[in-house]
């Protein structure tokens, strides 16, 4: 089935936060922080608010004292702060810097004007003392003046370990060592859309709604309510269409609280629309993560150890807590069987921007030390590196597969099956051989990367499905799409289970009115979470239809038929009556009503037991041009697993949409700080991303084996696609120069950097 959402975005009719106006709304700008590090000496206003059109500024002094409250996950169950030794110290951030600033782009002020333009022109005349303190630009240890935040002693904000068996023993009598360093540059998720928010106080109903381009507009409404003291049920938040998010829309931000505070205060509505080096600035950023892994292997090529110490630059705030480390500790072993394992995480907070999670969140660091420093090994033994990956899989019939450690939710990771050697010897049939005849002009050379990948965690996602009136049928959910196709999805479950034409049925998400309890899109989890709840609330429905159709077609309940919106007595579809009518006859003042109750509608909430487990295994044939040093992708392809699918064409769309992005990352994509933390690529001129031109055709199979932990027999995928190309990529590199003897430690791989690695010590 075709995306439902497409053909109104296509032309252009999206209605995105930027495309909102409300009546009297004035415009916002926030002024930002143009130090790294540095003590506030003072904000004198004065010069900005004689500017024409200003109606007010606002800094520190003047808005709520009250640090960022908790959102999502950052407050971690205790079992497993327990189970993890985990050590974690606690920061307040406030809405506007206070007396310090920790970051280029730290909210400082907020100026509020008739239009943007006179809020910019006001921006440029706030006078803002600072007093610089050293920046630090990197983990590692630093000097007392150069601590973030009061009371912590030292710039550490996380650190935990997991571990099973005795890898020391393990290390200490392997055939084999591999012992190797590698990183995953910071990046940014660029969303085609930037952020943006409105507010509005409607004074007379005591309302206060919020547009903004959040994936979470449930937690983003109890924020606001904590915020501003209205009641939970008098806020309204509303994403409308969202031109992306991939993580970066997945966190509370300063910003929209911040509106919505001053649009109570100023009683108008405010509207702020990110533009693009703000967004660089000061919208998330993530991965930025240095591995140094040792891989132990007996004389048949079985890992018998895995050791991992690394390190996460989270910038100036963690707003997730231990996300981000415990998904790179869970998905590092990936779907290998390593019988001792020990890996530990340090966090540091340095003078950056905050990092949250973005698609894949921990994933793709996880999976390129695991796979390089499988390829790493595979060449130090002189095995084919696909043989190798095969003797070390986990097998169907070990299904499902207990890692032995748990997964961030505190329940042990089982891996809930799957069959991974099959789909790397599919992934394997797939992709050409390279030919290293050069005759080309390139070297050619092949990689491969398996993961797998905890999908859909809880605590819960709902949905609200309604025959309306005139036969329509209405499902809301919690889960608000970014550009994810909900809106086909949930109306094929919900078509499927109730007995409707998927046409029949609108779907709305991200909106807080429409369903009273939601949690959002992210970590791979509406298809799954919303999905069932849809599923289950669909199938509620039809049982009510059931019941009342028996009655009205003088049946019984198992004799019921419902298809197309049409129900009727098994094998007479030309006796059947309308959903329509049949609505119709649950109305107040009818029979049905007076002892089933009014309509057609039921609310379930899906909360699973754990996550469930995707996975999958990219190949890649790349030519690497000697004279450019760029790098041509020749092939590429996919095998993977996300369990039954809803809609194969969205599927595709996913993971074509994941690899461009992990080829960004693989190649291109870098957020980059000079020494003094001034950031060097706030613009798409420094920072590149990839083109159609980068991107090739993929080849793409699907493997689908049911989850167990749900009754749709679901597993997420909406990240898959972005988690091991890099991995992929880099071995294929190192394949192609293999004569060159070189090891490919970190992305991006750019022309630049292959320059430096073939020609060492000779330039
Ligand atoms: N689907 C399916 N069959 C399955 C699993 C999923 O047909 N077995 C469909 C779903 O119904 C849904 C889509 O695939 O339409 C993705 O589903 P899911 O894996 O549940 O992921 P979410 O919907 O929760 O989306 C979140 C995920 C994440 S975490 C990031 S980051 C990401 C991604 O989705 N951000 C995106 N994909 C994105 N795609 C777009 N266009 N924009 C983003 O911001």
């Amino acid at each position: 089935m075709a995306r439902v959402e497409d053909e109104a975005l296509l032309r252009g009719e999206g209605r995105y936060v930027a495309d909102i106006s409300r009546r009297d709304e004035l415009h916002v700008v926030f002024a930002r922080s143009q130090e790294a590090h540095a003590r506030i000496i003072g904000i004198d206003s004065t010069r900005a608010r004689a500017k024409p059109g200003v109606a007010a500024i606002f800094t520190a002094a003047d808005v709520p004292t009250t640090p960022m409250p908790p959102f999502l996950w950052d407050i971690p169950p205790e079992e497993l702060v327990r189970s993890l030794q985990v050590q974690m110290k606690h920061h307040d951030q406030h809405l506007l810097a206070t007396d310090r600033v920790r970051y280029v782009g730290e909210p400082l002020a907020l100026i509020v004007a008739r239009d943007r333009y006179a809020a910019e022109d006001a921006l440029e005349d706030l006078d803002v003392e600072y007093d610089p303190l050293p920046a630090v630009t990197g983990p590692g240890p630093s000097s007392p003046d150069a601590v973030l935040h009061d009371g912590w002693g030292d710039n550490v904000g996380v650190r935990l370990t997991v571990s099973k068996g005795d890898t020391a023993s393990a290390l200490a009598s392997a055939a084999h060592v591999v012992h190797e360093t590698f990183e995953i540059q910071r990046q940014a998720g660029i969303p085609l859309e930037c952020r943006g928010a409105i507010a509005e106080f409607d004074t007379l109903s005591k309302r206060l709604t919020v547009w903004s381009s959040t994936q979470n507009v449930h937690p983003l409404q109890k924020a606001v309510a904590g915020l501003t003291g209205i009641p939970v049920e008098n806020v309204r938040v509303v994403a409308p269409d969202v031109g992306g998010g991939f993580g970066t829309k997945g966190v509370l931000y300063p910003e929209e609280l911040l509106l919505a505070w001053a649009a109570l205060q100023l009683a108008r509505p405010l509207k702020w629309i990110e533009d693009r080096v703000e967004h660089m600035q000061s919208s998330i950023h993530a991965r930025d993560q240095r591995h140094d892994i040792l891989l132990g292997l007996d004389v048949d090529g079985r890992i018998v150890a895995l050791e991992d110490h690394f390190d996460l630059d989270a910038g100036a705030f963690n707003p997730l807590g231990i996300v981000i480390p415990c998904n790179s500790v869970s998905h590092l072993m990936g779907p290998y069987r390593v019988p001792n394992f020990v890996a530990e995480a340090t966090l540091y907070v340095t003078n950056k921007t905050p990092m949250a999670p973005y698609r894949g969140a921990g994933r793709p660091e996880a999976v390129f030390a695991m796979e390089r420093i499988i390829e790493r090994a595979a060449r130090a033994i002189d095995l084919d590196p696909v043989e190798l990956r095969l003797r070390n899989l986990v097998q169907p019939d070990e299904m499902p597969y207990e890692v032995g450690i748990p997964y961030r939710d505190g329940h042990p990771i089982v891996l809930d099956g799957g069959d991974f050697p099959g789909s790397l010897r599919e992934a394997a049939e797939l992709l050409q051989t390279a030919d290293h005849s050069t005759e080309s002009g390139l070297v050619e050379g092949v990689g491969f990367a398996a993961y797998v990948e905890g999908t859909a965690i809880g605590p819960f996602e709902g949905a609200v499905v309604r025959v309306e009136a005139g036969g329509r049928v209405s499902v809301a959910t919690g889960a608000a799409s970014q550009g994810q196709g909900h809106r086909t999805s949930f109306a094929q479950i919900c078509a499927e289970s109730l007995g409707v034409r998927p046409d029949q049925v609108d779907v709305i998400g991200g909106d807080t009115e429409s369903i009273r309890y939601g949690w959002g899109t992210v970590a791979s989890r509406s298809a799954v979470l919303a999905g069932n709840a849809v599923a289950r609330a669909a199938l509620r429905v039809r049982q009510k239809i059931a019941q009342v159709a028996s009655d009205v077609l003088e049946v019984s309940f198992e004799d019921v038929e419902i298809e197309n919106g049409m129900i009727s007595p098994a094998g007479a579809p030309e006796a059947g009556v309308s959903i329509a009518d049949l609505v119709a006859g649950l109305e107040p003042g009818t029979p049905f009503f007076r002892d089933l109750g009014p309509g057609l509608e039921a609310t379930e909430y899906f909360e699973p037991p754990t996550v469930t487990w995707s996975h999958g295994v990219h190949g890649v044939r790349i030519g690497v041009d000697l004279d450019t040093y760029e790098i041509h992708i020749l092939d590429y392809v996919i095998v993977h697993d996300c369990g039954r699918i809803i809609n194969p064409l969205i599927v595709d769309g996913q993971i074509h949409g994941g690899v461009a992005q992990g080829i960004g990352g693989a190649l291109l994509e870098e957020v980059v700080y000079n020494a003094e933390g001034q950031l060097l690529t706030g613009t798409f001129m420094d920072y590149l991303i990839p083109t159609s031109m980068d991107v090739p055709t993929m080849q793409l199979r699907h493997h689908e084996t049911p989850s167990p932990g749900n009754p749709l027999g679901l597993k997420g995928m909406g990240e898959g696609g972005a988690i091991p190309p890099p991995a992929a990529l880099a071995n294929a590199v190192e394949d192609a120069l293999s004569d060159h003897d070189l090891v490919i430690r970190r992305t991006p791989i750019s022309p630049s950097s292959l320059f430096e690695l073939l020609n060492q010590g000779r330039v």
